[in-house]
C-alpha cells in the first residue's frame, strides 16, 4: 500500500467537511517544494513526498507538487528565501535554520530545556503556538506548519570525552538555533553547518563535534567512526521540521485545495514524527551489536548546570530586547508548567514505576 492508500482513511472527515472537489473543476494547480535536505536523507525526506502523494490523492489529481532537493536547487539554507520571493511555492526545512534572519524562529521548532514533542504539539495546536508561528512568519508573506518532528534528540557526537567546562572551551561544534547561542555563551566555538555538509567537516577537522537528531537520522551519516562519544540530549526535546508556504501563492488555490494543502502537511508530519520514533528503536538496538565502539555518555552535572544557566541568561537578554520573543517564550513557558504536571505523573511515574 502507497502512503497515500494507508492514510487517506485519516483525512476523509477532512474532505467531508469540505465537500468534493466541483467535477467541471479540472484545472490543475502546480507547486514546486524546496527542501534544506540532500536526495534520499531517510526519514526526512519523507514528510514533503507523503504530503506530495496525498495532496495530489486527496485532489483527485488537481494538486501536483514537484520536489527539488538540495542537490537541485544547491541551496540548502537558502529555502527561506527562495519561498519568500517565490522562486517556490513551498519548503521543506527547520524554522531555527533562520534566526540569522529573525531570532524568533529559532523558538518555533524546540527550546533547550523545553517542552517534549507530545507537549509542544499540545502547545501548537491548542495553546496558541499556531497563531504566534504565524505572527513571526506573517511580516515574511510566509505561512509556517509544524513539518514531523525528530522527538527527543542526541547531543551530539564528540571526539574526545567532555569532562569539564574546560572541555567545552573553543570547541568547534554544529549545532543549530538556541542551543548553539548557548554553547557560545559556556566557550564553544558553535556553528551550523547544512546537514549535506556534517560529515566532511568532521572528517576534515573543521568542527570537533557534531549534534545533528539521534539513532534516525545519525548512524547512516557515519560520526560514530570519527567521534565515539554519543551524548544524551537537553539541547532539543522536540525538534519540529517546518513546511514553509508562499502566502499570496496559498492564497490563490481554491478553498479546497488550501484544505487539502494543510491537511497533507498535517498528516505527513505526524506520520514522520511516528516514523522517527520507529527508526531510533530499531537503529539505537542494532547501534549496540553494529558498532560496539560507540560510548553513549551524559554531560556532567557540572556541565550541566553551566548550560541551563546560560541558557536562563541568555533567554532573559532576547526577552528584554524583543516583546515578541517575549510573547514566545511566556507562552511556551505558561504551557510546559501546566501541562508537565501532567505528564510527570503519567509518563515519567509510569516509567519509574516499570524500572523497578
Ligand atoms: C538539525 O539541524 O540539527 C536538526 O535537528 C534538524
Amino acid at each position: 500500500l502507497t502512503f497515500a492508500r494507508k492514510v487517506v482513511a485519516a483525512a476523509v472527515c477532512a474532505v467531508a467537511l469540505i465537500g468534493p472537489a466541483q467535477a467541471d473543476d479540472k484545472k490543475v494547480y502546480r507547486l514546486k517544494l524546496a527542501e534544506t535536505w540532500p536526495t534520499n536523507f531517510g526519514v526526512f525526506s519523507a514528510p514533503a513526498r507523503n504530503m506530495a502523494e496525498l495532496a495530489e490523492k486527496l485532489s483527485n489529481g488537481r494538486l501536483k507538487i514537484e520536489i527539488d532537493t538540495a542537490n537541485k536547487h544547491k541551496s540548502a539554507m537558502g529555502v527561506f528565501d527562495m519561498v519568500r520571493a517565490g522562486q517556490y511555492d513551498l519548503g521543506h526545512s527547520a524554522s531555527y535554520y533562520w534566526k540569522g534572519k529573525d531570532e524568533n524562529t529559532q523558538f518555533l521548532t524546540t527550546r533547550p530545556f523545553g517542552m517534549t514533542a507530545t507537549e509542544q504539539y499540545g502547545w501548537f495546536y491548542y495553546g496558541g503556538g499556531m497563531e504566534l508561528m504565524q505572527k513571526v512568519y506573517e511580516p515574511y508573506n510566509l505561512i509556517s506548519v509544524p513539518g514531523g518532528n525528530t522527538g527527543m534528540q542526541m547531543g551530539g557526537w564528540f571526539r574526545k570525552e567532555i569532562k569539564s567546562l574546560d572541555d567545552l572551551k573553543g570547541l568547534k561544534i554544529r549545532i543549530p538555533g538556541f542551543a548553539g547561542e548557548i554553547f557560545a555563551k559556556v566557550g564553544a566555538s558553535p556553528t551550523n553547518i547544512a546537514p549535506g555538509e556534517m560529515y566532511t567537516s568532521l572528517e576534515r577537522g573543521a568542527i570537533d563535534a557534531v549534534e545533528w537528531v539521534g539513532p534516525s537520522m545519525d548512524l547512516r551519516l557515519g560520526f560514530h567512526k570519527i567521534a565515539p562519544f554519543y551524548y544524551s540530549g537537553w539541547q532539543e526535546p522536540a525538534t519540529e521540521l517546518q513546511f514553509l508556504i508562499n502566502k499570496r501563492k496559498f492564497e490563490r488555490l481554491p478553498a479546497d485545495l488550501q484544505q487539502i494543502l494543510m491537511t497533507a502537511m498535517r498528516v505527513s508530519a505526524y506520520d514522520m514524527t511516528i516514523e522517527s520514533h520507529h527508526l531510533s528503536g530499531q537503529n539505537w538496538v542494532a547501534m549496540k551489536t553494529e558498532f560496539p565502539a560507540v560510548q553513549v555518555k551524559s554531560f556532567p552535572p557540572e556541565v550541566m548546570a553551566a548550560l541551563r544557566k546560560a541558557n536562563d541568561e541568555l533567554l532573559a537578554e532576547v526577552t528584554a530586547k524583543n516583546p515578541l520573543t517575549k510573547e514566545i517564550v511566556d507562552s511556551q513557558d505558561a504551557y510546559l508548567k501546566q501541562v508537565r504536571q501532567w505528564t510527570d505523573i503519567a509518563d515519567r511515574t509510569y516509567l519509574n514505576n516499570m524500572a523497578e
